[in-house]
């Protein structure tokens, strides 16, 4: 599988591009150029024992800067990139925007011209092999009244800064196919969770308070449902898309797995007594706050199509895999302690 391949990864050192590196140097012969410009949220720490393999390269680089970009396509000659760079926290893109639309919009722009730029100097058998896979999200479908699922036909309605960025990144990779015929395909994710993700968002957010015995901030009633993926199952679902996917289409990715906030929230609290008990029941620490601003009610992918034509399926289910998730955050609290300790800023106003 990939062998000979070189394959781009940007923002191999984020929470879903460090679990797509381990797995396409564990599962597949390709050579992995990672290039990230190493924001707050990337942590090579993500990638333990990785930097000396020998099919490995890393490359700090911004993807919106585009000389830079050009030497790594002329340098590396890649077969297929994988872009996984972005700005990732809706709550962050409430609170400042303007890196959303820098990184995932201008960003995009920018990998998107260095890549067909590469893409066109190539000889007519390896622009046919190459690939450009563009990481999305559910966001950009906006939010679901309390039933029916996103397929790869519902229409974009995004409601955040965030989703609004990944939205217009979307439609430019689409464009860059329609009109360049740069060989492109677009996936769109529900909630990834797993080791490694980065403390500011919901689940390591409330494993870490829990273990430190502190309130668990819930945004409005804790009612708003979100679509879960173990993060190792996202992983596999990239490499299969790159692999076996037709250019041009989108592809959605999810497990089925909808729970709301609180329910997530409990399950946590249940393990954490289980794991690390301490006085009293931590369930007693989830404290109701103030709710996001344009808060997406219900997201719910339909993976039918993943499933159908490139036979995908999760692995992992919910239960067991968030108790791996939580025993990995007690286990190696080193890796998110020294986040902490370099002092990451949680942007809600009074969430600490
Ligand atoms: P993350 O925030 O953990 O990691 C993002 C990485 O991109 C970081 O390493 C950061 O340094 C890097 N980066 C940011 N700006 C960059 C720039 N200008 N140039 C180069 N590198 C840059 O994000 P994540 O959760 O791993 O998400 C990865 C991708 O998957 C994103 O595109 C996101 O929209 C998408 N996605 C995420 C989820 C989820 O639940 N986390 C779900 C669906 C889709
Ligand atoms: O402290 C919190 N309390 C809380 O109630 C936090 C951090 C979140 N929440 C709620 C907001 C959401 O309904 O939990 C839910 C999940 O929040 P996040 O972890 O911030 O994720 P979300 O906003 O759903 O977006 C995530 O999934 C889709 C990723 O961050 C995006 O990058 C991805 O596209």
């Amino acid at each position: 599988r990939f062998d000979g391949i070189t394959i781009f990864v940007t923002g191999g050192a984020g929470f879903i591009g460090s679990a797509v590196i381990r797995h396409l140097l564990a599962d597949t012969g390709a050579r992995v150029v990672n290039i990230d410009k190493l924001t707050y949220a990337a942590n090579l720490d993500s990638l333990p024992g990785v930097s000396s393999h020998p099919r490995y390269v890393f490359a700090q680089q911004c993807i919106g800067e585009g000389a830079g970009l050009r030497a790594l396509f002329e340098t590396y000659q890649p077969d297929a990139v994988m872009n996984l760079a972005a700005e990732s926290h809706v709550d962050r893109s409430i609170d400042g925007p303007a890196e959303f639309i820098q990184t995932n919009v201008v960003g995009t722009f920018t990998l998107l011209q260095e890549a067909l730029r590469h893409w066109r100097a190539l000889t007519p058998a390896s622009r046919a092999r190459f690939r450009f896979l563009h990481v999305s999200t559910d966001e950009v479908f906006g939010s679901l009244g309390t039933s029916g699922s996103f397929s790869e036909d519902t229409a974009y309605a995004p409601n955040s800064p965030y989703s609004a960025s990944k939205a217009s990144s979307d439609h430019l990779v689409r464009a860059w196919r329609e009109t360049y015929d740069l060989p492109t395909m677009v996936t769109n994710c529900s909630n990834n969770y797993g080791p490694y993700h980065f403390p500011e968002k919901l689940i390591p957010h409330m494993i870490i308070r829990g273990l430190a015995g502190e309130p668990l901030p819930v945004y409005g009633d804790g009612g708003n449902v979100r679509d879960w993926l173990y993060v190792a199952d996202h992983a596999e679902a990239l490499t299969l898309v790159l692999e076996h996917g037709k250019v041009g289409e989108t592809y959605n990715i999810g497990a089925r797995c909808e729970r709301t906030n609180l329910d997530v929230v409990g399950r946590i609290c249940d393990l954490l007594d289980e794991i690390s008990p301490g006085a009293p029941e931590r369930r007693g620490l989830i404290n109701f706050v103030a709710d996001r601003p344009g808060h997406d009610l219900r997201y719910a992918m339909d993976p039918g199509k993943i499933e159908r034509e490139l036979g995908w399926r999760p692995r992992e289910d919910f239960e067991s895999g968030l108790a791996k998730t939580v025993r990995w955050f007690c286990n190696n609290r080193t890796w998110w302690q020294n986040i902490l300790d370099r002092g990451y800023r949680s942007t809600r106003i009074g969430l600490g």
